[in-house]
């Protein structure tokens, strides 16, 4: 039995003070499932089985390249941040796994991995970091480092990316995720055909490097740090890169890595389509790569995101087992409360994907009836499946409110007691 950090005495009370309401709410959404042909509790179950990883830098309060207001009780070390974890775990039961990042997660991995079972968490995909300089790193990766123009710098790159692996190993994590800040501020700056040489070629070394269960996922960003090009700016550049790899590597999609009214969706179903889809970062954005909440801007694109992956799931799609993390920068909210609360949107979008008719819509769509066809996509995404979120964590030992749930046991100013206050520094996470 896993050690809890919120007192379940305290999730106890908070769930039987609102269990009855919630009990009348899901036998009336059952009722009106029912009519449409769908079983609730199914739904249910599916959504109990779906997790969604946590980043351990998304625990700390993020920032801008202007400035970054720390929060009370930032956590002070890895130990700290998956305690952090562990709490939004426990209250969510959405969040199993958290995702590593090297060097700012470094410790000895056996410590690491006995701190997180002991809450019963495990470990998602590792991630490397090459386009900021380590205090004590050889070689700066200011002009780049997977495909930069020294051979040293980019084997400095290509040996750490071999260290997070090993490091994951121990961990029992099983893929390896590769962002890169490599790009050029100025036309002319970098010949682009080189530049993506070299990088395919580094690529190519961390590749070999990878165990036979292992999967490696590139993510690909339009602009940032880089501000005029970047290395792996889009998704035709990903699958080229994943193509070029091999059977181990899949293209990894973050929401917010793409220029505004980019149609998200079809990208994943082209991936999926072709077997390349390796995952997802989720978060939102309304102007660039924001990194707001997940869900807070745009709910409907994470619908229609994930409408696509239901689609797949329930075809059968071969090789389709995408991998999901939130990546997020929470600026002026708590982290916690912020990724409890996109951690339930995501599910909630699977929920709302799962109620799609998806033999009506076929037979709108072959008869070119557009305006049933959309509307069966809305009549999915207008149903409120709040209370199977809720009831869903309510029978895995979660709590029915989580963020009121996690104000009741007042944790933010307990840490805050433990944890002596963060400086505020420069920029932070962006
Ligand atoms: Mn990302």
């Amino acid at each position: 039995m896993s050690e809890t950090i919120i007192s379940t005495n305290l999730v106890a009370k908070h769930n039987v003070a609102r269990k009855a309401d919630l009990e009348r709410d899901y036998a009336s959404l059952g009722e009106r499932l029912d009519r449409r042909g769908i079983a609730i509790d199914a739904i249910r179950d599916k959504v109990e089985k779906f997790g969604v990883a946590i980043p351990s830098w998304g625990v700390g309060t993020g920032g801008t390249r202007f400035a970054r207001f720390p929060g009370p009780g930032e956590p002070r070390d890895i130990f700290d941040k998956i305690e952090d974890c562990a709490v939004i775990s426990q209250l969510t039961q959405a969040t199993p796994t958290v995702s590593l990042h090297i060097p700012w997660d470094k410790a000895d991995p056996n410590r690491l991995k006995q701190a997180a079972s002991r809450f019963g968490l495990g470990f998602d995909a590792m991630n490397s970091n090459t386009f900021s300089d380590a205090t004590d790193q050889k070689l700066s990766y200011k002009f780049g480092s997977l495909s930069h123009a020294d051979a040293g710098t980019r084997r400095q790159a290509v040996e750490h990316n071999l260290e997070c692996i090993e490091i994951g190993r121990t961990l029992g994590s099983k893929a390896l995720t590769v962002w890169i800040g490599d790009g050029s501020n100025f036309p002319g700056q970098v010949n682009f055909a080189k530049a993506f040489e070299r990088y395919l070629d580094a690529m190519r070394e961390i590749y070999a490097g990878l165990p036979d269960d292992w999967r490696l996922f590139t993510e690909h960003k339009m602009y940032e740090p880089a501000f005029y090009s970047t290395v792996v700016q889009d998704w035709g550049t990903n699958y080229i890169i994943a193509r070029e790899l091999g059977d181990k590597a899949f293209c990894l999609v973050d929401l917010g890595h793409h220029a505004p009214n980019v149609n998200i969706e079809m990208i994943v179903s082209r991936l999926i389509q072709f077997g390349k889809l390796g995952g997802f970062h989720f978060n939102d954005s309304k102007y660039g790569d924001d990194d707001l909440d997940t869900g807070s801007i745009d709910p409907y694109r994470l619908f229609l995101v994930f409408n696509e992956l239901v689609d797949a799931e329930l075809s059968g799609a071969k090789g389709f087992n995408p991998a999901h993390m939130l990546d997020q920068s929470h600026n002026v909210t708590d982290p916690i409360e912020s990724l409890m609360l996109s951690a339930v949107e995501v599910q909630r979008a699977y929920a709302q994907a799962l109620l799609v008719d998806r033999k009506a819509l076929d037979g709108f769509q072959e008869a070119n009836d557009a305006l049933m066809a959309t509307q069966t996509l809305k009549t999915a995404y207008r149903t409120d499946v709040e209370p199977i979120l809720a009831m869903a964590r309510l029978r895995t030992g979660g709590a029915i409110d989580p963020v009121a749930a996690y104000r009741e046991a007042s944790y933010r100013a307990k840490v805050a007691a433990e944890r002596p206050a963060v400086a505020s520094g420069g920029g932070g996470i962006v």
